[in-house]
């Protein structure tokens, strides 16, 4: 562990702390950040909070809140006490920008180091980052919690896939990070090159940024011979380092001390009990630069209940499942993405580029799916692998859909986030 007193920090003692902290950063927010004291005044709460269920009467912050003061009107300090810009992809829409203080930077090294050496990172790992140094916070989030550890950084940065492998070679890299599809499209690159990725030297890796289903994870250890964690963060909240999954491999710690987690029925706003699964809101607990209180992440997870046997005492919270405004219905069925991905990545004939295209024919919804072969295949061949991926489609979605397995690389490419649907149906109206 990076961090044992803080991560195995007894429950009781985790609460204080986070109770603490809370009442602090909400005067914070409700004295220096005019959109908090509007809002707070207007739900009528006092920051002055004597219990941790009592954020509950909070409003919540939304993505469309953060927009409309863009760029620096969340801000609490003056300008002179920051260092340093980031921007989220803009997934959905305009970016969002976020300010970090010096001592902001120290926490986001601080959870990330805890992820790292969660996923394996010690001092003695060669550490490739192949993700973009930008405003996207990916890269850097890394870099700063891999130097943290000491680990040795190869920042190889945006893209040029065989440039990657060549320098994975040439270092003996042997722990990445970075965009779950990336990593796989990685490995299709080096057989293409003549060399079999298992037989590199990377051992670890971990990824997020995007959906990460059990069958990614599983066709990533298997291609890359290597162990695979999932990391999860958010721009609003700093970036990666938000959890990680800890070894046994089951639901991702969050860290508590920095982040005060609750999930809410993403229709009526309610608040949730563990186990039950809805939307993730956060709260930023110790962001002096731009505290953000209760924030709609829209992803779809739920909170364990229990203590892990690893002995982080931090709550853990399940693989997201997607995120709220990513659901598609089709033909009355709530759909995410996330269940096709996991249909398609079980089957070893098809490679992990996909794409699917709902549109309607009449009244009728329509879902047509796109996936590369591992091979050019017999028209025969062809016809036998996409009756295989229907049959399995329907068993995780109940849906009937068409598939189409097409040629090796024939789909497009992506460095970045994957974009895997096209809704015809809101593109027609
Ligand atoms: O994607 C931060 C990040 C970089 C995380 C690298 C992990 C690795 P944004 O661009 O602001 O920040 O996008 C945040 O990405 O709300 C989720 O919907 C999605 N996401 C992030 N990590 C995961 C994950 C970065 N492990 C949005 N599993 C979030 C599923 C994830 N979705």
């Amino acid at each position: 562990m990076f961090n044992p007193k803080m991560e195995k920090l007894p429950r009781r003692k985790l609460e204080e702390l986070q109770l603490k902290r809370l009442k602090k950063i909400l005067n914070h927010a409700y004295e220096n950040v005019p959109f908090y004291r509007k809002k707070f005044d207007e739900a009528g709460v006092n920051p002055n909070i004597k219990s941790l269920d009592e954020l509950e009467k909070f409003p919540f912050t939304t993505k469309d809140d953060l927009r409309r003061n863009m760029p620096f009107n969340m801000l609490a300090l003056p300008m002179e006490e920051y260092v340093e810009l980031h921007a989220s992809s803009g997934t959905t829409g305009e970016p969002v920008t976020v300010c970090y203080t010096r001592n902001d930077l120290e926490v986001w090294a601080e959870v990330m180091a805890r992820c790292l050496a969660m996923a394996g990172l010690t001092k003695k790992d060669i550490f490739q980052i192949p993700i973009p140094y930008g405003t996207f916070t990916g890269a850097f989030g890394f870099h700063y919690g891999g130097q943290k550890i000491g680990a040795l950084i190869v920042p190889t940065g945006k893209g040029e896939s065989e440039r990657q492998i060549r320098l994975m070679k040439y270092y003996g890299t042997t722990f990445i990070a970075g965009i779950a599809s990336y990593a796989l499209h990685l490995a299709n690159v080096a057989r293409k090159m003549g060399i079999e990725p298992s037989e590199l030297n990377v051992r670890n890796g971990i990824f997020g940024a995007e959906m990460f289903t059990e069958a990614t994870k599983k066709r990533i250890m298997e291609e890359w011979n290597m162990d695979v964690h999932d990391i999860y963060g958010l721009t609003e909240m700093c970036g990666p380092g938000v959890s990680t999954d800890c070894d046994e491999h089951d639901g991702l710690h969050l860290w508590e001390d920095h982040f005060y987690a609750e999930i809410i029925d993403p229709k009526t706003g309610e608040k949730l009990e563990k186990e039950e699964e809805g939307e993730l809101v956060l709260t930023t607990l110790t962001k002096e630069g731009m505290p953000i209180i209760r924030y709609r992440t829209r992803d779809i997870t739920f909170i364990y209940d229990g203590l892990c046997n690893c002995g982080r005492t931090h709550i853990k919270h399940a693989p997201i499942k997607g995120r709220s405004d990513d659901m598609l219905i089709v033909k009355g069925t709530n759909i995410f993405p996330s269940q096709i991905e996991e249909a398609i990545l079980k089957n070893n004939k098809v490679g992990n580029n996909w794409l699917m295209i709902v549109d309607k024919k009449g009244d009728m919804d329509t879902i047509l799916v796109k996936v590369e072969g591992k091979k050019r295949y017999s028209e025969e061949e062809r016809k036998r692998i996409e009756e295989e991926l229907r049959k399995e489609i329907k068993i995780i979605t109940t849906l009937g859909v068409n598939v189409e397995v097409v040629e090796p690389d024939s789909l497009p490419k992506h460095e970045g986030k994957a974009k895997r649907v096209i809704d015809k149906r809101k593109l027609n109206q």
